[in-house]
């Protein structure tokens, strides 16, 4: 595996210095896929970055002997304001495993039924603000702003979840202090990327620093607050990461560590779900066939019940809303990219030559579109996540939630509130496409439609 072999071309090098580095660099990356295949070498001022997206490609870099997590440049940056979190850490940084290791039982299955009527307390504000938004007889509702709501949703699911701390967001017009601070922060991530050699950039580093400062007097509160109101509870991150010892050193985790795990969590616990929400209803927005099946599965499950009280054991019956959402990942998947990094030095596909340390980045929604999906990749289509076909395929071909050892630990988590949420609109609401939307698909690292609005009438038996 140590020299190209002669039988493959070595991949193409675009330089992109000239046209500049989009505002939306994973779609220009996916753009540029298109056009040079599922491995090119991306030059922006000197600066090389390799990009991967087949599954033959992917195959190879899920292999755990030849490849780890690469913390790239842009999780570099997101280091400013969540160090040694679980999600930018090191391999080799000893805060990583010592904090898995102590974290994971509150990611077991088992806990989920723990964060169960947590999800659905606020599930119910979302569905109390958009019934707020018909007036007195109105036969539709004003529009909402889908992605703003999904976002209070999930930062106050995980806010009350993980750390007992509610962020109140729907008493809110305007989004909460932390998220703005939080979205600037990453996208201020992001935007380090395209940087031109020679340019001032203080403003823009010293607004970074202040998010920073800010993000983590948050937290502070959040730790605080918990903190003051005593308590040896295990039952939630805060809890474990406060009173729960590791398993093999008895070591609990440092000051300085809490903080930047609750940042990471209040961060990658709620953006990357949220946008998954509002992908997901914007293609059943788009696809009455794959709304009437999810419109049966829930009516189904709870009937004409006005206010269903969903089970723990019910988000599991929700089978075809899962797929909605599996399905919704393929075509969306809101953390687009994550790196891998060589152990040793390695070809990769025949044809690339790595030394050990050098990193590739798989660019997701590329390898979601492989030729293994079918000739209608762009089609939205969730039987393509029916047990069946889902058994049929590698499993190297689907990866919204990353591969191996440091894939996402919240991953059950972000389904079952986006599995329940989801069917419960779906149950109480017909949606209308009152401005005939355009997606477009907006990027802070993350993805979500940009804009996005539609209007609501409760369903008749009819709808
Ligand atoms: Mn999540 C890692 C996607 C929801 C907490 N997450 C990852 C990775 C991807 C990802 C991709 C791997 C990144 C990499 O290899 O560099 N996560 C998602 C998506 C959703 C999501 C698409 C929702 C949909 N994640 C959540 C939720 C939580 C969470 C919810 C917490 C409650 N994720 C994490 C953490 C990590 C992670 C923590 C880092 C895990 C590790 O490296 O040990």
């Amino acid at each position: 595996r140590n020299a190209p072999d002669p039988a493959y071309p070595a991949p193409p090098t675009v330089d992109i210095t000239a046209t500049g580095l989009s505002s939306t660099p994973v779609q220009q990356a996916v753009e540029l896929a298109r056009r040079y295949g599922p491995l090119y070498v991306r030059r922006y001022h000197g600066r090389d970055s390799v990009w991967a997206s087949s599954l033959e490609l992917v195959e190879e870099l899920s292999d755990e002997t030849r490849f780890a997590k690469g913390v790239g440049p842009a999780l570099e940056n997101v280091r400013g304001i969540a160090g040694d979190g679980l999600f930018t850490a090191y391999d080799d940084e000893p805060n990583w495993a010592k904090a898995h290791d102590i974290l994971l039982p509150a990611f077991a299955m088992n806990s989920m039924r723990t964060y169960h009527p947590h999800m659905l307390r606020v599930a119910r504000r979302l569905i109390a603000s958009w019934d707020g938004r018909f007036a007195p007889g109105a036969a539709r509702s004003a529009p909402v702003e889908v992605s703003e709501d999904m976002t209070r949703m999930t930062l106050d699911t995980i806010g009350l979840s993980g750390f007992g701390y509610d962020f109140d967001s729907f008493a809110r017009t305007d989004p909460h202090p932390f998220v703005e601070a939080l979205v600037r922060s990453l996208g201020h991530s992001q935007a380090k990327l395209a940087r031109t050699p020679g340019v001032d950039y203080a403003a823009e580093d010293a607004e970074f620093a202040a998010d920073a400062a800010f993000l983590a007097e948050v937290v502070d509160e959040v730790i605080e607050s918990r903190k003051a109101a005593g308590g040896t509870a295990t039952d939630d991150l805060l809890g474990l990461m406060l009173n729960s010892p590791h398993p093999g050193s008895g070591e609990v985790l440092d000051e300085a560590n809490i903080r930047n795990q609750v940042i990471t969590f209040l961060i990658a616990g709620h953006e990357t779900t949220s946008g998954t929400l509002s992908f997901a209803l914007y293609h059943l927005l788009k696809n009455p066939a794959a709304l009437h099946r999810a419109q049966a599965e829930v009516d189904a499950l709870w009937g004409d019940t006005p206010d269903p009280e969903p089970s723990y054991e019910d988000v599991g019956r929700l089978r075809y809303v899962r797929q909605v959402l599996n399905e919704t990942l393929r075509l969306w998947p809101t953390a687009p990219a994550f790196q891998r990094r060589a152990l040793a030095d390695t070809v990769l596909g025949g044809r690339h030559p790595m030394k050990a340390g050098e990193f590739v980045v798989v660019l997701t929604p590329m390898l979601h579109r492989d030729p293994v999906w079918g000739d209608n990749v762009e089609e939205f289509d969730p039987e393509r996540f029916a047990p069946e076909a889902e058994a049929a395929r590698s499993p190297h071909a689907y990866k919204p939630f990353g591969t191996g050892e440091r894939a996402c630990i919240g991953r059950q988590f972000a389904l079952h509130e986006a599995t329940m949420l989801l069917g419960m609109l779906i149950h109480r609401y017909r949606f209308i496409d009152h401005c005939g939307y355009e997606l477009k698909a907006k990027e802070t690292l993350t993805l979500k439609p940009d804009g996005f609005t539609m209007a609501l009438t409760a369903r008749t038996p009819e709808d």
